[in-house]
Formats: structure tokens, sequence, C-alpha cells
């Protein structure tokens, strides 16, 4: 790493823990310190030496514009001129939840929260509350945020740095969450059934992403759907990553599948801190002032991250936006495909539009411990070597990467060069 960065993470380290405000950035699991970023411009980053790569990481996920998009930059400086935060309803909160309604096919109403972990903690409570009922399944290697009923087994990175069990969560709390692998049809079904007389929900990411890329199985999702309503609970689906990722309906609308509650984030804020949870009508008019269940925030549905938002989703709404994206995310599994063809290196690449992930080792990764058996070293030493080439990735082989619309075909090209000139020297 440059000496900008490397001097950077030194005065970092003194008074931030581990020198990141997010463990995943600390290039822990990929060796080195981290690059400090300077600026980011389209598909590119510039870290604090200088030196240009082309980003596949956008910011885990929002930048699906690319990085500083004029549309919404030019609206979070109008906003913010005329105030950041009056913790008071504004006109562009009911513009956004309006729009969220209108896309997804099991959202009657939102909340507007700071952050996905804010926005699937908020979406437990209400299950738990509506059904009268404390236990949630989630699926092994699947990451909700740091919510601590949820960091049970979690994944991204908590599994990137092997503490997929976090201390400091209560084993009253562990104990009402249940687990299930992900993809095992009929282990999930039983555990449904086993324990459907105090199932309050099942909480999934409808695509995982943070296991890496892993899509579900045919069937896999109706089975959710069926078992939760035949248990009398709710099917969350954590669309954090997916929402407006996968399509403009989400993973529901592309799958066909509608939850009972739906937890947002990433690309609905566009780059700045907004989330969202929402659903059911029935549902969300048990959260306060309306109904008993209490859920709140000083800068919920803030006015600058709303604009973000809306800037980004009225760009994104705009026509053949994802038949772009799922085609570009087409070209680079072909084109990383054909690179591992070509080196002789074994494994295999996972994607759903236009998030995909390249995993070492395995020839298929469609579970939780197809998953875990990956060559993390391998990787490892693919991530350093793609950097040298000029190419940002996750710094995790459990994770996505993405492309945005600021992406074109050359830059999946630098990408395949890169990783076939790296897959040959390492
Ligand atoms: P945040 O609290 O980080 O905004 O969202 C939590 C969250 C919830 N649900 C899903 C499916 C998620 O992927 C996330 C957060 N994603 C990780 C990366 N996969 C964020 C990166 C980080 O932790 O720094």
């Amino acid at each position: 790493m440059g000496n900008e960065s490397k001097r950077l993470f030194d005065d970092a380290s003194r008074v931030i823990p581990g020198g990141v405000n997010s463990p995943v950035r600390s290039w822990r699991a990929v060796g080195g310190q981290p690059a400090f970023i300077a600026r980011g411009e389209g598909p590119y980053v510039y870290d604090a030496d200088g030196r240009r790569y082309v980003d596949f990481v956008a910011s885990w996920g929002p930048l699906v514009l690319g990085h500083a998009p004029a549309v919404v930059v030019d609206a979070i400086a109008r906003q913010a001129r005329l105030g950041t935060s009056f913790g008071a309803p504004t006109a562009g909160e009911v513009t956004l939840a309006t729009l969220l309604v209108d896309a997804l096919p099991g959202v009657e109403q939102v909340r507007l929260v700071s952050s996905g972990t804010e926005a699937t903690m908020s979406a437990l409570r209400l299950a738990r509350a509506a059904t009268g009922r404390d236990r949630i399944l989630k699926f092994v290697g699947c990451y909700h945020g740091h919510v601590d009923a949820l960091l049970v087994r979690a994944g991204s990175g908590a599994l990137t740095l092997g503490v997929p069990d976090s201390p400091g969560v209560p084993k009253s709390v562990a104990d009402l969450t249940v687990l299930a692998d992900w993809n095992d049809l009929e282990g999930t079904r039983a555990t449904i059934r086993a324990h459907a007389v105090d199932l309050a929900a099942v909480i999934v990411e409808p695509v995982p992403g943070n296991l890496g890329v892993v899509p579900a199985a045919p069937g896999f999702l109706e089975m959710l759907r069926e078992e939760t309503t035949r248990a009398g609970a709710l099917l969350v689906f954590d669309e954090v990553i997916t929402g407006f990722r996968v399509g403009w309906s989400g993973a529901q609308g592309r799958f066909g599948i509608t939850p009972d509650l739906t937890c947002l984030g990433k690309i609905v804020g566009g780059g700045m801190p907004l989330a969202a949870f929402g659903g059911r009508r029935d549902l969300m008019s048990m959260i306060a002032p309306v109904g008993p269940v209490y859920q709140a925030g000083t800068l919920s549905g803030n006015p600058v991250s709303v604009a973000a938002g809306l800037a980004t989703l009225e760009a994104l709404r705009g026509e053949g936006s994802y038949e772009r994206l799922d085609r570009l995310g087409c070209l680079a599994e072909e084109r990383l495909r054909a690179v591992l063809a070509a080196t002789g290196v074994s494994g295999v690449v996972n994607r759903v539009g236009s998030m995909f992930t390249l995993f070492f080792g395995p020839t298929e990764v469609r579970s939780y411990a197809d998953a875990i058996g990956s060559d993390t070293e391998r990787f490892a030493s693919y991530f350093r070597g793609m950097l040298e080439e000029g190419m940002y990735l996750p710094p995790s082989q459990f994770e996505a990467m993405f492309v945005s619309l600021a992406h074109d075909d050359e830059h999946v090209e630098l990408l395949a060069q890169a990783a076939e000139r790296v897959l040959r020297r390492i």
C-alpha cells in the first residue's frame, strides 16, 4: 500500500479499533493494510496516494450509478442548502415512501431508518409483536446487520473474520435464534415445522450476498413462503442488498414471492445513510405512533439522504437500466469463467443480475458448506494481485462484487484480463 494510506492507517489505528469503522474494511482476511480512498468518480476509486482502481465494491452495493453521479451530488447539495435535518416530516419522505410502496409487491407501508441493521432489528421486533412469538429462524452464513438476535452464525465480516457468533450477545437472546442451512429444502421445512408453535419469523437474504453470492435452489423460496404461512410465522425478506439491485421490484419481484415484511438499504439511500422496513398494512399499523411497537430515530428519513435516494432511484428507473446491469453482470460471469478455464484454476462464478462472486476451489457453491470450502488463501493472493492490476475488489471471499451503470464492457474486459494475468502468476 502507498505511503499516505500507511500513514493514515497508523493514525487511524491509534483512535479507531482496527483503524476502520467497519471490520470487513480492515483487509485482515486478505493480508496487508487497507487502502484509504480519497475519492470516487464513475466506475473508479482513487486511493490516498492517487492510484486509480476500477471499483467492483460499490461501497458494498449502494452505488448502482457509480461514484459521485452528478444527479445525486446535485440533489444532495440542493437539499443541504435548504437544511440537513429538521426532526420533522418532510415532503421528500412522502415521495420516497410512495415510490417504495409502488415498487415492492410486499410493501403497503414503510418506515425509513438509517441503516440496514436498524431495518432488520425493527422488522424482527414487529414480527415478534405481531405474532406474540419470540423465536426467529435465520440461515447459517447469512448476514442481516449486527442485531444481537442475528449475530448468530452470521456471514459477511463476521464470517470473514471467523467470528460468526459475537461475545456480548446474551445466551438468552441467541437461544431464541434457530438456524437452518441455506438451500437445504427439506431440512429447513422440518426445522420450521418443529418450531412452528413459537416461531415469529424467518428472515432471509433472498439472494445471499454474505456467503458470497449463492442463489436460491429451485423451489427454496417458494417453500419458505408456504411453510411460514402454514406455521403462522412471518416471512421477512432482507433485501438490503437485492432491493433495486436485482430488479426494480427487488428479489420479491424477480422471483414472484411476496414476503410479509421487507428490509431495504444500500441503493435506496444512494450512498447516504438511509434504509427502510415495510410490509403489509396490518403489520405496519402496529408501529408507533399508530400502534404499540416502538421504533424511532433522530435522523430517520433524513432529508439529505432522502434526496440522494430519490435521485438514485429516479435515475435507475430509466429505460433499460436493469437490462444493462444484467448484461454487464452476465459478461463479467462469462469472462471470469473463461479465465478459470484458460488458467486451469478450479472455481466457479455465481451470479444474480449485477451481483456476483468468483469462488476459488469448489466447482459449484450451492450452500454454506460449499462456500466455506473455498480456497480463501488463493482468494487473498488473487485480491492482492488484482489490486496491483488496478482492480478494487471486496476484501473477502464471502462478499458480492457489483457492476454499476457507470461501468461498461471495457471495465469488465479489464477485470478479466487482469484476473488472467494474476491467476497465471499466483
Ligand atoms: P448496514 O447496517 O451495514 O447498513 O446493513 C446491514 C446489512 C443487512 N442486510 C444485508 C443483507 C447486508 O448485506 C447488510 C450489510 N452488508 C455488509 C456487506 N455485505 C456491509 C459492509 C460492512 O459491514 O461494512
